[in-house]
């Protein structure tokens, strides 16, 4: 993609990263180093129990090691909880540092807040712990919530990160005592498909790799200035794709095609093609036709049937307001780069397998609890 480098950039925005547990760090680390390498405007703020890093992450501008020895919960969620809201003034003072303004800033409504606050989570123990916390607190200090990176667990991992996951992610999304974030779902499942020939440590550095390569590089699509005249969403467009107003499930699309000739990518049906791999060129399975919002980038070579082609995939998205800016380059390339977002989970079979794996481990968490508790009632009766 070295003709994206070549481009300038016509909107600016600032954007801050927060990576939460050893997942969300390394992959908020390559995310915060693309950035920059972008020339945008970064703030960033790494959170785990202890750095524990190797190979070590150093992109980060601000670092916050809250435990004490322990390297890791194993997954315990709510131990990270209970220590993190014993130290919540500290972590509070973190993320004050970190975000890029403040819902008591003396600033009207509407008025340049094009920055973009991101935290990067898994179903880790802390990695979930840390995204509930930081994402609540955002949400209070600036007003608007933060969106959320969630790399969801592989199907067969075990029942305790399911439910972490779960939880963190109806926290997040769906609690009325949450933030009600917009979240972005990763699949494991899907993003290590993809790597299946590698040994796990490969499999996982190439994986975090493309997740922290398309995210970046879809948000540096949409930062390019369009030239088309019915095709020209703005930066508005993009912050109601990414903000408040897309409530849900979010997914990444990414489709990056080259050619030998302009011409046949001008002559491309390009929209069947969009929809035909849709699926494997996205980061998590979903029925994206019930989008409410959205943002999509399409840069290809301008000729007749390019805007006849967008028409066609922006009234498959008629159920919702999905914005699309068509950038038109002299290069033989065509792609199809965005977010799909506010879907909600009722059209996310995912969603939903997580939420009862989540569910079942808490019923056999239940069950032992029960156990016990008889146990602890005969001893006492003999
Ligand atoms: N894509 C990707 N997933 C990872 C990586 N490391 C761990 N995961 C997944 O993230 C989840 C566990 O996250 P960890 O980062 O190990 O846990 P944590 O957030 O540090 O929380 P603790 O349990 O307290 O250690 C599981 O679903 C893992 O499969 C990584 O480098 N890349
Ligand atoms: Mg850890």
């Amino acid at each position: 993609m070295s003709w994206l480098k070549r481009k300038l950039f016509g909107k600016k925005i600032s954007i801050t990263v927060i990576g939460a547990g050893n997942a969300g760090c390394r992959v908020g680390d390559l995310i915060v180093q693309k950035l920059k390498e972008n020339d945008i405007n970064v703030r960033s703020l790494a959170i785990n129990q202890v750095d524990n890093f190797t190979p070590q992450i150093d992109n980060f501008s601000d670092k916050y090691w809250f435990g004490r020895k322990e390297s890791s919960s194993n997954g315990e969620i709510n131990e990270v909880l209970k220590v993190l809201e014993s130290k919540d003034y500290e972590l509070k003072d973190k993320l004050e540092k970190v975000v890029f303004y403040k819902s008591s800033d003396t600033r009207r409504e509407g008025e340049d807040q094009k920055a973009l606050h991101l935290i990067v989570g898994s179903g880790g123990g802390t990695g979930a712990a840390v995204s509930m916390l930081a994402g609540k607190m955002i949400k209070d200090i600036t007003g608007d919530p933060p969106t959320i990176v969630f790399i969801a667990p592989e199907k067969d991992e075990s029942s305790l990160i399911q439910y972490n996951a779960a939880k963190a992610l109806h926290f997040l999304g769906f609690d009325f005592k949450g933030p009600y974030s917009p979240i972005l779902l990763f699949d494991n499942e899907k993003l290590l498909k993809k790597f299946e020939e590698e040994s796990l440590a490969e499999a996982l550095k190439q994986s975090n790799n493309l997740l922290a390569e398309t995210l970046t590089t879809t948000i540096l699509f949409s930062l390019q200035e369009s030239n088309h005249e019915e095709y020209n969403a703005d930066l508005n467009d993009f912050f109601t794709a990414f903000g408040k107003e897309a409530t849900g499930i979010g997914i990444i699309i990414a489709m990056d095609k080259e050619y030998d000739e302009i011409e046949k990518v001008q002559n491309l049906r390009f929209s069947d093609l969009f929809f035909s791999e849709l699926d494997e060129n996205s980061s998590l399975t979903a029925d994206v036709s019930r989008a409410k919002r959205g943002y999509l980038t399409i840069t290809t070579p301008l000729s007749a049937q390019t805007t006849f082609e967008t028409r066609k995939i922006e009234k498959r998205f008629e159920k919702g307001s999905i914005k699309i800016s068509l950038t038109t380059v002299e290069e033989p390339i065509l792609s199809i780069r965005g977010v799909l977002t506010g879907i909600h989970p009722d059209y996310v079979d995912r969603f939903w397998e997580i939420l009862e794996a989540g569910r079942d481990s808490r019923k056999n968490i239940l069950e032992q609890e029960e156990t016990i508790r008889k146990s602890y009632l005969e001893l006492k009766i003999d």
